[in-house]
Formats: structure tokens, sequence, C-alpha cells
């Protein structure tokens, strides 16, 4: 079993879209999963919303059903008792989710670095405002202040996610760094377990699949089966 955390010092949590995949989110890169079927550069670019806004916004809408029509899995339920035992500065969470999960597990202050379907936004950026969805609502086509298209606050490729430097600093200093149910193939995300690793911390990765990134540890289990057995250890 992995060594808790000393009281004094803090572990991160990297999760990605394997941490959802019990919930029936379909993961992006697996047989099966969003990408399939489609190149990403067709719908998740600022470059493909501004040549199809239509489509993009329909694909995102879907996301938005599918996610709110979902349920935390046992894997978000163990970081959120986690964290509530002992408290957002010893458990710290990144998500490169956009499916808000996490907080409706309970969990605190998550830096969501890919942003979320949650809100959306006038297509034109800053300045019109965000839109934050309710539960079951769809969300808005047009700007209701210039009438141009709205897309969902995520982070496209070729954008720069979000809160990089509070993750950087996280990875230079944690005790452990562990990233949860992701391929490793999206920058910067999948540079800061090698960033920790470097600086100090053990790096473990929690999937059923080896990545082959840099880590110390790989427990090879879905998220749902490893995330309360090592919540349950550390408790
Ligand atoms: C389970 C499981 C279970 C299954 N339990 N596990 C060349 C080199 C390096 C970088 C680049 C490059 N060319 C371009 C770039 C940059 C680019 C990039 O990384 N591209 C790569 C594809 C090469 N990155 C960017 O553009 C980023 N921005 C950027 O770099 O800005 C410049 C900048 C940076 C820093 C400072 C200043 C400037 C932005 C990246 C944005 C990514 N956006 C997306 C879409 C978000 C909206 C949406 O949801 O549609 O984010 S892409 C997609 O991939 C999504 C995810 O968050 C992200 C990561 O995917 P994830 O979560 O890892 O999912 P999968 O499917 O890949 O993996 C699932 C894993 O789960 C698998 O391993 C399974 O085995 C496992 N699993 N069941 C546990 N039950």
């Amino acid at each position: 079993m992995l060594p808790p955390p000393p009281a004094d010092r803090f572990v991160v949590f990297l999760s990605g879209a394997g941490l959802s995949a019990a919930s029936g989110i379909r993961t992006f890169r697996d047989p099966g999963g969003l990408w399939e079927g489609f190149r990403a550069e067709e719908l998740a670019t600022p470059e493909a919303f501004a040549r199809d806004p239509e489509r993009v916004w329909r694909f995102y809408a879907w996301r938005l059903e599918v996610a709110a029509a979902a349920e935390p899995n046992s894997g978000h339920l163990a970081l959120a008792r986690l964290q509530a035992a002992w408290g957002p500065q010893r458990v710290r969470l990144v998500t490169q989710n956009v499916d808000g999960l996490l907080d409706r597990a309970g969990c605190d202050e998550v830096i969501e670095m890919h942003g979320s379907l949650l809100r959306w936004r006038c297509a034109r950026g800053v300045g019109h405002g965000v839109v934050e969805i309710e539960a079951g609502q769809p969300p808005p086509r047009s700007c209701a202040r210039c009438g141009d298209w709205m897309r969902p606050a995520v982070v496209w490729f070729g954008e720069v996610p979000i809160d990089l430097d509070r993750i950087g600093a996280w990875s230079t200093r944690c005790h452990s760094f562990i990233a949860v149910g992701t391929s490793g193939v999206v920058y910067p995300a999948a540079g800061y377990a090698a960033l920790a690793r470097r600086s100090g911390a053990l790096a473990v990765e929690i999937n059923p699949e080896r990545t082959g990134g840099s880590f110390d540890r790989c427990i090879e289990q879905p998220a749902e089966v490893a995330l309360p057995a090592l919540v349950e250890a550390w408790l």
C-alpha cells in the first residue's frame, strides 16, 4: 500500500477521463471512446468551431446532457471522503475532466484545468459574461448581448489550460502525485507527474492499462476500485 502523506505534507490527484468511465461517460482514446470516428481537430479546436459552429455546439450540448445525467462513482466519492477527512490543503485535486462530477461528489477547490461543460460563454471572448447551466437545462445557442454563438468554457487544443502556475507549484512541492485514469498524451497535463517525480515526490498512476509514463508505481486497477481501497487504507 502507498504511504500516506505526513500530516504537514500534501498529495495531488490529477484525474482524467478514466475516473468518470464508471459513471458512463466515455473516455476519449479507448476503443469506443469519444474520438473514435472523429479527429480531435474536427471538434475540439477553435478552428473547428469557426468552421462549423453548429456541429461543435451540438457535440458539446450532447456531452453536457450525458454529464448531467451521470452520477459520481465510487472513485469520485472516495476522493471527496479523503478531502473531507484531511482538508483541501492536504488533498489537492486537479482534473482534466469537464463533467463536474468531482464537484457533485462533494469535493472542494477542484482545479478544472480543461474548464467545464457546465459553463458557457460567448464565442467572441470575455466580457459578455459566463452562463452557469442549471441541472437538466440545455446550453444557450446565442449570446444575449451580441447574438453570436455561445461555446462551452472548455479548453480546446491550442488554448491555454487553467491555473497552470498553481498546478506547477503543487507538483514541485507535493509528497505524492497520483495520476488517475489519464492516458498522459495531452500536454501540459501529461508533464506534471514527471515534474513531481523530479522534485522528489512519489509518482503513482492508477489505470487498468499501464501508460508507460514516468511513475514509481502503477496500480493496475480501475479508479472506482483502487481509490476506495486507497482511501480506506489511509483513513
Ligand atoms: C481508466 C478507466 C477506469 C479507462 N479507471 N482508468 C506536441 C508535443 C507536445 C504538446 C503538443 C504537441 N502538439 C500539440 C501540443 C499541445 C497540445 C497537446 O498536448 N497535443 C497532444 C495531443 C500532442 N496541448 C494543447 O493544445 C493544450 N494547450 C497548450 O498546450 O497550450 C499552450 C500552452 C501551454 C502552457 C503554457 C502556455 C501555452 C490544451 C489541451 C486541451 C485538451 N482538451 C481536451 C478537450 C477538452 C474539452 C472536451 O472535453 O471536449 O481535453 S482533449 C481531451 O484529452 C480532453 C481531456 O481532458 C484530454 C486528456 O484525455 P484523458 O483524460 O487522458 O483521456 P484518454 O481517453 O486519453 O485516456 C483515458 C485513460 O483512462 C486511458 O489511459 C484508460 O486506460 C484509462 N481508463 N477506464 C481508471 N475505469
